[in-house]
């Protein structure tokens, strides 16, 4: 078999950024309105505090206005939550975002809940997830999973009656992952930590999404030959020189000499996530405005 085509999310991602400004600055020209997107972190997780400082920064690059919040990791919910509440009402505020963990003491759930439905550019919140599962109009949809289908669909634009294994259920990653293939008429399997025969399930898939949190889970030998692999683990793994490297949920090495396509680890589904973020941030600016939703 030759060698996996790379899917290079970090270009891919690049590309919609810039697809993103060139809109939000075609509306500023025409309505002189700009889009803003509130950050919200709690607490000083390093990973989280990256990847909130990128996306603080490239909403900048992209014209969109940031609103950065940082609280303490000991803040009392009910503060969390009159926040989110001025956030709803602010109209700077187009999108509210409150990066994932939140510490122990405090509700995701009712977190999730309080944020407004059309600002909800992360699209966990409960009406959001239900309009995306029934396929109605106007779901805000989760960027990692919109990530993944993009560069799926960069590969094979038509994928009616493919099959998919989408490993991991989670809220954020697997369930709407699978809805949105589900939604592109593929045939779809989830599987999870009680799922039999997991190796077995994976060498059926034409599409293969892994989201398990785990380093090098997925073998090349689960792999279907030709299939597309998409990487969505991010797991930090000591080296031999004591430093820390980042690999995903697929053994890559093995995988590129059995796959059709695989997404890399770094440089594939993290960076589509941030570009998705900002192209959801003007998603939901032009819907709260009365504009079509834009091109991108
Ligand atoms: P999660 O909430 O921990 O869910 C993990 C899923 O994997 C669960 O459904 C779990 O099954 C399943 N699982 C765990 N161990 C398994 C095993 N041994 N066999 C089969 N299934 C197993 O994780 P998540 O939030 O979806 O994230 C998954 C990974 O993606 C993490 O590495 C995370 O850092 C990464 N991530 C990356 C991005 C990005 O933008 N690149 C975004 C979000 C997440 P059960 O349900 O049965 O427990
Ligand atoms: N919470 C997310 N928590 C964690 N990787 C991300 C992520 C970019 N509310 C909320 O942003 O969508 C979210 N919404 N998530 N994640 C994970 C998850 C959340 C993870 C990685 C990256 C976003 C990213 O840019 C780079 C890459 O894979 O190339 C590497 C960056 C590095 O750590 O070196």
């Amino acid at each position: 078999m030759a060698r996996a085509e790379i899917i290079d999310g970090k270009a891919i991602a690049k590309e919609l950024r810039r697809a993103v400004r060139e809109e939000v600055y075609q509306l500023h020209d025409q309505h002189h309105l700009t889009p803003g997107l509130a950050v919200v972190l709690v607490g000083d997780d390093p990973a989280s505090a990256i990847y909130v400082r990128n996306k603080n920064e490239q909403c900048e690059e992209a014209g969109i206005a940031s609103f950065p919040h940082r609280l303490p990791a000991d803040v009392r919910e009910e503060e969390l939550l009159t926040l989110i509440h001025g956030l709803n009402r602010d109209y700077r505020v187009n999108g509210i975002l409150v990066q994932l963990p939140l510490p122990d003491h405090i509700s995701t759930e009712k977190v999730l809940e309080t944020i407004d439905p059309v600002k909800d550019v992360d699209g966990f919140h409960i009406l959001n997830a239900g309009r995306l599962a029934v396929g109605a109009a106007g779901a805000m949809v989760p960027c990692t999973p919109v990530g993944c289908l993009i560069m799926i669909k960069r590969r094979t634009p038509d994928l009616a009656g493919y099959k998919a294994l989408v490993l991991g259920r989670s809220n954020i990653v697997g369930k709407p992952m699978a809805q949105l293939l589900l939604a592109e008429n593929c045939t779809v399997t989830i599987a999870h930590s009680k799922t039999d025969d997991l190796a077995g399930e994976c060498r059926q898939a034409d599409i293969l999404v892994a989201a398990v949190g785990r380093p090098r889970f997925v073998r090349g030998t689960w792999i279907k030959p030709g299939a597309i692999v998409i990487d969505v683990g991010i797991n930090r793994v000591p080296t031999e020189g004591g430093k820390n490297r980042l690999v995903g949920d697929v053994a890559f090495d093995e995988a590129l000499d059995v796959a059709g396509a695989i997404s890399p680890v770094p440089g594939g589904v993290g960076p589509m996530t941030v570009a998705c973020l900002l192209r959801s941030t003007l998603i939901a600016f032009c819907r709260q405005h009365g504009f079509d939703d834009p091109k991108v």
